[in-house]
């Protein structure tokens, strides 16, 4: 079922199958997208958001070298929030804009206050389409110094649909963003067609292999090959391979082999509160010592 082989060569477009999940806004009608875009708004003025953290791990030692900052509404009636409750209303609204910059602070402080007790992790936070709008780029500096963090503990992870439209200021905002020194990744690759040639040409350091083509390679033979085959492709263009949804040892120790350079996943803890995750990687280096 995966069109592989005839995908091999570059500049080929690199065809997978869609394996998309149930979408987001199934049932939310147009006057319910309004309400949640302007209690939205004011969310961002009431500090109801809230941030989550799922470390990453190095493969195959597993030390952690960056936690991707997942965003909650901590919503005053309808109790804590998933971005997909909220997400699609924030990008038709225009919200999604000053909603991605209040997380890259927050994880910027998080990081900053992580150092400050001996831990050196880097964060990482999703940026969709919509964000990548000519200004983002000092935007994003600005944060970095303000935290006084180098760059490089930032990281960005863009979506592969969004990259694939391909649009001449999207293109002109990633150059400027690798400019500054963050680090750039493409996210759950393989969710949508994209072409490796034009992913290879962009100042990307990361490529995030998305959990439905992890879950089964402890047992499914096509799709180890598969994920050994985007290793190769990927590895030769210099990018680092996360493999998402990690969840047993058994897939930790599959995708190891298959060469993946970083984990994600259950295997490794659910999302955390910054306490719990500061909890967590305690707990981990004393089981360690
Ligand atoms: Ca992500």
């Amino acid at each position: 079922m995966n069109s592989l082989a005839a995908d091999r060569g570059l500049g080929v477009r690199f065809a997978l199958p869609w394996r998309r999940r149930s979408g987001v806004m199934r049932g939310v009608d147009e006057f319910n997208r309004m309400a949640t875009a302007r209690s939205l708004a004011r969310a961002l003025d009431e500090d109801e958001l809230v941030v989550h953290y799922l470390p990453k791990a190095e493969l195959p030692g597993g030390k952690v070298r960056s936690a991707e900052a997942l965003l909650r509404w901590q919503h005053p009636k309808r109790g804590l929030l998933a971005p997909a409750e909220f997400i699609a209303q924030a990008e038709q609204s225009g919200v999604i804009g000053p909603l991605t910059l209040a997380v890259i602070d927050k994880a910027l402080g998080q990081a900053a206050s992580w150092r400050h007790l001996g831990m050196e992790i880097g964060v990482d936070v999703n940026v969709g389409a919509r964000n990548l709008q000519l200004g983002f780029p000092e935007e994003v500096r600005t944060l970095t110094e303000k935290w006084k963090m180098d760059p490089r503990v930032l990281g960005l992870e863009l979506s592969e649909g969004g990259l694939a439209a391909g649009d001449a200021d999207a293109t002109t905002v990633l150059a400027e963003l690798a400019n500054t020194g963050v680090r750039l990744s493409i996210d759950d690759f393989g969710t949508s067609a994209s072409s490796l040639d034009r992913l290879r040409h962009m100042p990307l350091r990361e490529i995030k292999i998305d959990r439905s083509f992890i879950a089964g390679v402890s047992r499914d033979e096509s799709d180890r090959t598969l994920v050994r085959s985007i290793v190769d492709m990927t590895h030769s263009f210099g990018f680092k391979i996360v493999a998402e949804g990690v969840e047993d040892q058994e897939v930790w120790d599959t995708v190891s082999q298959l060469g993946c350079d970083f984990a994600q996943g259950y295997f490794l803890t659910r999302p955390l509160p910054a306490e719990e995750f500061v909890e967590w990687m305690r707990s981990r280096a004393a089981a360690a010592a």
